[in-house]
């Protein structure tokens, strides 16, 4: 690393104390910077990248909600408004125990670039809250969701900042929250993406981040002369990520043997297909946080405490959460002939794991390129509000599928531009990077 960018990054850590996720978002990010800045020494200049470590704008808010028990509950709620450079502030809402300041910032700091490449004119953003969905009846979940839009509505707007779902948001979260900003603000705009299909919703955008990543796996293997058919895939989660990525894999001809939550991994040899998806939406549904139930209903083994990373497959998806493949589970997985690894969940690998791959030379897709299916869905969402139009579903796929296939594209051309061919990182990190730092330049001292 140059010594300009190990201060930077060291200014980061300082700054930034006890925001690990941060600093390695930051970090993986910087290291595929360096020939870029040696090229072009006005981004040095202008401060770019110190800037862009630093958010536009920071919410954090208390959120009172009184549970079942007529006891009172206190959560806190964000709101990283990270750049606005090349529109709104863009991007979804984690309700999450293990949520943080430093998670957030991690997330809203990838979203930036991953929404770049999209294509869209969308800036970044990241939300939410250490509220635990878990065990929480529906009542519990729309008034915790009440309060918490009674804060953020005065910071968001369809032309200022258009939140959406992750992990522990999806379309139920979406409703209350989207019903309670109407009652205040007495708009209804596109103020939130992923709504239901009968109240501005946008068909495919529940399925757009898992059929994003596989067709840009689709792609990556087309490098290789090879396709889907036929192959064995892994796929961590359960959540809505992995939900749209089984369904495509399926369709494609490959078979999912596996899925995980938080409390081990399911191995099915015959693949999760059928009646076995919609199962899916059930266990996310149960608010149990927990696979086990899968391996009882369909006979199939269950791993306790275990990823799904030693058993033998071609691909790998991981769709839960960051930080779930380490260096060991990378050697494991690498042992088992597991040749393409792309990225659905956010930071899933550990940048010693990444490392692994890397000189491996397998194909690695982060998921800043991968999974930028959701958002750009939630970006053609926006535009179906913004004309009052709904398109079929046909249209949005077909449109998600080319975004997909012109990220992949961007990724390897600017890799190649870039002194690394083949390199998904260092393409899209360099890629998402150059249109946010041109468009800040464009825009003055921003
Ligand atoms: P869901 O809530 O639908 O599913 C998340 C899955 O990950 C669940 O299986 C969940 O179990 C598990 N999980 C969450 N946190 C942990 C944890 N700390 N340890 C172990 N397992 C955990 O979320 P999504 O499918 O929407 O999100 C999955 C990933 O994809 C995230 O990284 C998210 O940021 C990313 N992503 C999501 C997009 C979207 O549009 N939804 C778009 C792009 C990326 P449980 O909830 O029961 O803990
Ligand atoms: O991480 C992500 O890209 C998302 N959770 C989707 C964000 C969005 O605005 O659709």
């Amino acid at each position: 690393m140059s010594e300009y960018i190990d201060k930077i990054l060291k200014d980061v850590k300082a700054k930034n104390p006890n925001e690990p996720e941060f600093h390695q978002a930051v970090q993986e990010f910087l290291e595929s910077l360096e020939i870029v800045l040696q090229r072009h020494p006005e981004y040095r200049a202008l401060k770019i990248l110190e800037r862009m470590v630093e958010p536009e704008r920071i919410i954090m808010f208390r959120v009172p909600w009184m549970d079942d028990q007529g006891e009172i509950q206190i959560n806190r709620g964000y709101r990283i408004e990270m750049n606005s450079a090349i529109g709104p502030y863009k991007g979804g809402l984690r309700f999450h125990p293990s949520v943080t300041l430093g998670i957030l910032k991690f997330l809203a700091f990838e979203q930036v670039f991953k929404n770049s490449l999209t294509t869209l004119p969308m800036g970044g953003g990241k939300g939410g809250s250490d509220f635990n969905t878990k065990g929480k009846s529906d009542n519990e979940i729309m008034r915790f969701c009440q309060s918490f839009m009674t804060e953020l509505c005065r910071h968001i707007g369809p032309n200022t900042d258009v939140p959406a779902g992750d992990i522990g948001v999806g379309t139920r979260e979406i409703g209350f929250l989207f019903g309670q900003y109407k009652r205040i603000k007495n708009e209804s705009t596109g103020v939130l993406t992923g709504k239901g299909i009968n109240w501005g919703g946008s068909l495919v955008r529940p399925e757009a981040t898992g059929f994003g990543c596989v067709y840009f796996a689709e792609e990556m293997l087309k490098t290789k002369k090879t396709t889907f058919d036929g192959k064995i895939v892994a796929v961590s989660g359960f959540g809505n990520v992995a939900w749209g990525a089984v369904q495509k894999v399926n369709e494609l001809g490959g078979k999912v043997v596996t899925l995980s939550g938080p409390d081990g991994y399911i191995y099915d040899p015959d693949g999760v297909k059928g009646e076995k998806v919609d199962y899916m939406l059930k266990l996310r549904s149960s608010n149990k946080d927990a696979v086990e139930d899968y391996a009882k209903e369909y006979k199939v083994k269950f791993n306790p405490g275990k990823k799904p990373w030693d058993v033998k497959v071609d691909v790998a998806l991981p769709c839960a959460t960051q930080n779930e493949i380490y260096e060991a589970d990378a050697k494991e997985l690498l042992k088992n002939g597991c040749f393409c690894v792309c990225e659905g969940a956010n930071m899933p690998t550990t940048i010693e794991a990444y490392n692994i791959f890397r000189d491996a030379k397998i194909l690695f897709a982060p998921g800043k390129a991968s999974n930028a299916g959701g958002v750009a869905t939630s970006g053609l969402e926006m535009s179906q509000n913004s004309m009052r139009l709904p398109w079929p579903k046909e249209e949005v796929d077909k449109r998600l599928h080319q975004i997909m296939i012109r990220i992949h594209e961007n990724c390897l051309d600017t890799a190649a531009r870039f002194g690394a061919p083949g390199n998904y990182v260092n393409g899209a990190n360099i890629a998402g990077f150059l249109k946010v730092a041109d468009a800040m330049i464009d825009q003055g001292l921003v």
